[in-house]
């Protein structure tokens, strides 16, 4: 329950907003600040106000969940303009994270104090498919300047106290308790006329030349759309040119505009999926967690590598295990280089990289091992020597340690069983580059014990990743549907769509890249591997010559320089003739009669592979709900967010009904590879969606 207290300290009002868990500006905290506001004006004895959060957070801006419904007064960009326009000085205590309206809220007081540790400033309602509603865009722009304003708004980046400090965000960073500086500050104010952010008219002369233009030009393709960038942009130029109250409403319409979007729509929904995604049926937070400090990892190769990197990033002491010393040198130098590069990048610094190296320990002894806490196994996809290898660290692993596989395909519950601890077992299926994808598949295998799967989860937080629970089946959820994409995409290529026209297609929609030059990017000879152990048949077989044929010219991918596109030293994909004849030579072989495809087809018939494949595995259980399906795909297959994902496109898009007519006549076209799914068939019969089943499971 949002509630607000005011506490007086001398003739200072100290107001503090307390709505668990993240002081989100909902209805009733906004009834009550205004009431608070009220109070200490009218009181005479008070001189000034400062404004608080509680706990970590100042506040993390207006609560998401009313957007589904018409907002109530107050609405939050009246009552921060009346906080702006009170005659006595207001001052917000910034305690913590202050996002979106919560910013906004700052930056109507008249003055910023902020803590110290207060790392996550910012303005991100572009993640959310909108621009900031309650007047950031007018204010944050006179605040920090047109320029810092722009990237802050268009990225949605956090930024911290200092570098707050450094914009002209924050007046005065406070080293001890952040309410008493403020206070301090406060009384400074007394007396003199408050500074109102939103009076001050920005100096055109301050604006480089072509600073917009640029600025749109550089949109191109935004993790938010289409429509949030270009928005936020025109609302911040028109602050350039406009008083507070033109330009606010000109922000107020466009807001307006872009939340009706049904970008911001997926946004929204992903916000929340990302969330649900690490509630599992039956562990509560009653569950124990065993406590991870120490990491071991086994064959230092791509994954190897990424993964290692991604938990030295997050501060756990690694040791990495490999066969020969050359492969060993060879991973390490991998993760040397790595640490380097981004500190040239400036994701990190000097004495931060240093200090990760540090904590890397190499070594050819299996043995190494037995102090991890968690012993992740990233060795070749290959089943007889994962389970030798399991059955070694059945031996090696000390009591109570997790021992994890990042197989991608291989059956987890064989693997646990080469051990006498099967409930110490758990997939943990990480994606390539294991350092910089957020998604970790988590596979629950039939023993893997309640602790283990909350404990994964929670580590999966600590290193950034988006855990998500997937059970046991060849390739578990994820690689499950991409085996139905890549197959779809295979057809579509005997068909006569070249690999360009495919990856075109995706990639114009907002695929992050297309499943061809994924492939080469990940290295064809993986996808090759796993074909090899299927022994597949049939059309399956069939679809797999072009693919098999490329990677046995050697052309595995970018790591040889081609694969279906040839690469450059620039790594920038061409378009290759050869490929092009081999793929028609194998129609033609194959007596396959080609025609141009459609891009809205090529687009139509990957969605609806991959949602009937996921309602397959929703119905078998194999995922937890169609959310963490969609939070997969956004999260480990580079499905724009801004679509919400393969499950929302049919439920929010496509259309349940209509999505059953096109599988079923596809399915009459060409034959079992198509054959519909039985909840798709079912949930189009009621009237059904994906959302209102899982809300069912909530
Ligand atoms: N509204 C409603 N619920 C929210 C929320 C919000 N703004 N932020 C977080 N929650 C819930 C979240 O769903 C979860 O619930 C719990 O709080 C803890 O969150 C006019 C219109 C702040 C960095 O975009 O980025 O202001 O799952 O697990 O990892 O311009 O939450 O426990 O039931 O994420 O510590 C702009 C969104 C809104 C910030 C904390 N604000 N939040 O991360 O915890 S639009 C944002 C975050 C706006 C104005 C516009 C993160 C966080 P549950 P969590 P966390
Ligand atoms: P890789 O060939 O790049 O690396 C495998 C490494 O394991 C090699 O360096 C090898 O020397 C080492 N190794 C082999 N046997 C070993 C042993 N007994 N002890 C210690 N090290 C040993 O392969 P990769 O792409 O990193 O794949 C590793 C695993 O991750 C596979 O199971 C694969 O399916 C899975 N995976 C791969 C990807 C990807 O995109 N590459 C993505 C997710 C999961």
């Amino acid at each position: 329950m949002a509630t607000v207290e005011t506490q007086k300290q001398g003739d200072v009002a100290v107001i503090r907003m307390d709505n668990p868990p993240v002081n989100a500006l909902g209805h009733g905290l906004r009834v009550e600040l205004e009431k608070a506001f009220d109070a200490a004006d009218a009181d005479a004895g008070v001189k000034a106000i400062v404004l608080t959060g509680s706990g970590r957070f100042f506040s993390a801006g207006a609560d998401i969940t009313e957007f589904r419904a018409p907002m109530k007064e107050p609405f939050l960009p009246r009552l921060i303009d009346r906080i702006e326009a009170s005659n006595k000085p207001v001052v917000a205590a910034v305690n913590g994270t202050a996002l979106g309206g919560g910013l906004e809220l700052a930056l109507g007081c008249h003055y910023r104090v902020a803590a110290k540790d207060a790392r996550q400033l910012g303005l991100p309602e572009i993640k959310l498919g909108i621009l900031p509603g309650a007047g950031g865009t007018q204010r944050l722009p006179r605040a920090v300047g047109v320029e810092q304003a722009l990237q802050l708004i268009t990225t949605g980046a956090f930024i911290d106290a200092a570098k707050g400090a450094a914009v002209g965000l924050i007046d005065k960073v406070a080293d001890g308790d952040v309410v008493a500086a403020a206070v301090a500050f406060a009384k400074e104010q007394v007396g003199k006329p408050p500074r109102r952010i939103g009076e001050k008219m920005i100096d055109k002369a301050s604006i480089p030349a072509g600073l917009f233009e640029k600025a749109r030009a550089s949109i191109g393709r935004h993790p938010s759309g289409p429509v949030a960038p270009k928005a936020a942009i025109d609302a911040i130029e028109a602050a350039t040119v406009l008083p507070l109250a033109e330009g606010a409403a000109r922000e107020r319409q466009a807001f307006a505009e872009t939340s009706g979007s049904p970008y911001a729509r997926a946004l929204q929904y992903a916000f929340f999926a990302e969330r649900q995604a690490a509630n599992l049926p039956g562990i509560g937070p009653d569950v124990k967690l065993r406590d991870v400090k120490t990491v071991g990892i086994l064959g230092a190769g791509t994954m190897g590598t990424g993964i290692g990197l991604a938990f030295l990033n997050a501060g756990f002491p690694l040791t990495i295990v490999e066969t020969t010393q050359e492969a060993l040198d060879k991973g390490v130098a991998r993760i040397k280089d790595t640490l380097d590069a981004n500190v040239k990048r400036g994701r990190a610094t000097e004495a931060q990289a240093k200090e990760r190296m540090a904590k890397l320990t190499p070594s050819l002894e299996l043995e190494e091992l037995s102090n991890s806490d968690l012993v992740i196994e990233a060795v070749f996809e290959n089943m007889a020597l994962k389970k030798e290898i399991f059955a070694k660290l059945d031996r090696i692993a000390k009591p109570g340690a997790i021992i994890a596989t990042n197989t991608s395909t291989l059956d987890v519950n064989a693997i646990a069983a080469e051990t006498k601890r099967p409930q110490d077992v758990v997939g943990l299926h990480f994606f390539s580059p294991a350092n910089i994808m957020r998604l970790l598949e988590i596979v629950r295998a039939e023993k893997t014990a309640p602790d283990v799967m909350a404990t994964s989860m929670a580590i999966a937080k600590k290193i950034g990743k988006v855990g998500v629970q997937a059970g046991v089946c060849d390739g578990f959820v994820g690689n499950r549907m991409l085996a139905a994409y890549g197959n779809e995409v295979q057809a579509m290529n005997l068909e006569g769509a070249m690999p360009q026209e495919i990856d075109g297609a995706l990639e114009a929609w907002g695929m992050a890249m297309g499943p061809l030059a994924v492939g080469d990017l990940a290295g064809l000879d993986v996808g090759y591997r796993v074909r090899k152990e299927r022994k597949l048949t049939g059309e399956a077989a069939q679809f797999a010559r072009v693919p098999d044929k490329i990677v046995e010219m050697g052309r595995l991918g970018q790591k040889t320089g081609a694969g279906y596109y040839k690469y450059g030293s620039d790594r920038k994909r061409q378009v290759d003739p050869e490929i092009e004849a081999l793929i028609r030579a194998e129609a033609e072989s194959l007596q396959i009669k080609q025609r141009p495809i459609p891009a809205d087809e090529i687009v139509e018939r990957c969605l609806l592979r991959l949602a009937n494949e996921g309602a397959k595995i929703l119905d078998e259980g194999i995922a937890l709900r169609a959310s963490d399906i969609d939070i997969m795909y956004l999260n480990g297959y580079g499905f724009p967010a801004w679509r919400g994902g393969p499950m929302w496109q049919v439920d929010n898009v496509i259309g349940m009904k209509a999505a059953a007519e096109k599988i079923k006549a596809y399915e009459a076209k060409y034959g079992a590879r198509w054959k519909i799914a039985p909840l798709i068939e079912r949930l189009a019969a009621e009237g059904g969606t994906f959302a209102a089943l899982d809300a069912k499971k909530k």
